[in-house]
């Protein structure tokens, strides 16, 4: 029994040595190298090449090495019908709070239009707008979406979250469901996406979706850049209706130099980098996981394949 690690990036000997170190006793190859398939009982990924999943006979869990799994979904070559997991830690949800607190107050303090006023030698101050007046709108309030809901009520925004169950969290005004939708889009004046990419969510950040919102209103994708229609989001800057957009994750990544949204004064990017599993942190739940299935315990932190999350 062992377990391949299966990913493009330059992380793949960090991670192999981190799972070394967490279990000395651990068998574990990259995919690189010379490794015996038959072996192989789990497999940790990262947006892996298509197909190569396929090649283990006896895989029995598809370990995403992230909080998100669409791109496990997406592979059609992958074995069926086994569990997939993925990572819940507490530093990949408070890392992604800081980030989007982060994008907030720059955008209350007009820190990017400064910026380009900088860059253009102007003198230009601008209103700014106050905590108590703002109302922070989250789609999606998973592991990810309620601490940062919790965290901005904190600092004394008005936050309100959607998801698909109802949610009771302090301090933050709850709504559920396709009917709840447009009254929590009516109220929401910086609209943060954290929802998983499923075909259910797959392009609702929208020109229907996002009209709703008032005039003026920011949006936040931190979550996959399927959720958003570049076009629509595009119009409804140069229409004025939105103020401004910060984007972390892209349709395809890197994104291609000739996208309009490198050169657009209203979006602010960052590379798909809000927050990133901390190898030393996320180890021992993979561990675990790992004993779990030797020893035929359920899983933790398992996705649930009709939901697609
Ligand atoms: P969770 O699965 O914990 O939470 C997902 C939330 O979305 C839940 O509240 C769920 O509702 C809600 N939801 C799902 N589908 C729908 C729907 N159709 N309608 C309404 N609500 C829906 O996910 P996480 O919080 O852990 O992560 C969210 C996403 O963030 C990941 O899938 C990933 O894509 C992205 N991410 C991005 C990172 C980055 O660096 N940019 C880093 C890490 C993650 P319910 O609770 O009712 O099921
Ligand atoms: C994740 C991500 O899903 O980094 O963990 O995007």
């Amino acid at each position: 029994m062992a377990i391949v690690i299966i990913r493009q990036d330059s992380k793949i000997e960090l991670w192999k040595n981190a799972l070394q170190k967490a279990d000395s006793s651990l068998k574990v190859y990259s995919y690189l190298e010379d490794h015996p398939k038959d072996e192989i009982t789990m497999a940790v990924i990262w947006k892996h090449p298509a197909g190569s999943l396929a090649v283990y006979p006896n895989l029995k869990c598809i370990a995403s090495a992230g909080a998100g799994v669409d791109y496990i979904f997406e592979d059609d070559t992958r074995p069926k019908n086994i569990p997939i997991t993925r990572i819940v830690d507490p530093f990949l949800a408070g890392d992604m709070s800081e980030h989007v607190l982060a994008v907030i107050f720059a955008h209350l303090k007009n820190l990017n239009a400064y910026k380009l006023d900088q860059v253009a030698n102007v003198w230009e101050p601008k209103d700014y707008l106050r905590i108590k007046d703002v109302t922070v709108g989250i789609l999606g309030l998973g592991e990810l979406g309620s601490l940062t809901a919790t965290d901005l009520s904190k600092y004394g925004f008005n936050v309100q979250g959607w998801s698909r169950s109802k949610k009771n969290i302090d301090g933050v005004q709850t709504f559920f469901g396709e009917d709840q939708q447009q009254k929590f889009l009516a109220s929401t004046d910086v609209l943060v996406c954290l929802l998983p990419l499923t075909p259910a969510t797959q392009g609702i950040l929208n020109t229907s979706l996002m009209s709703q919102l008032p005039k003026n209103a920011y949006v936040i994708n931190v979550a996959r850049g399927g959720h958003l229609v570049d076009e629509d989001l595009l119009e409804l800057l140069d229409s004025g209706h939105l103020s401004g957009a910060c984007l972390d994750v892209y349709h395809t990544e890197p994104l291609p130099t000739t996208h309009p949204f490198w050169n657009h004064k209203k979006v602010h990017m960052t590379p798909h980098y809000a927050s990133v599993s901390d190898t030393n942190s996320v180890m021992p739940q993979i561990v675990d996981n790992y004993k779990r299935l030797i020893s035929g315990k359920k899983l933790r932190h398992l996705v649930d394949s009709d939901k697609g999350y």
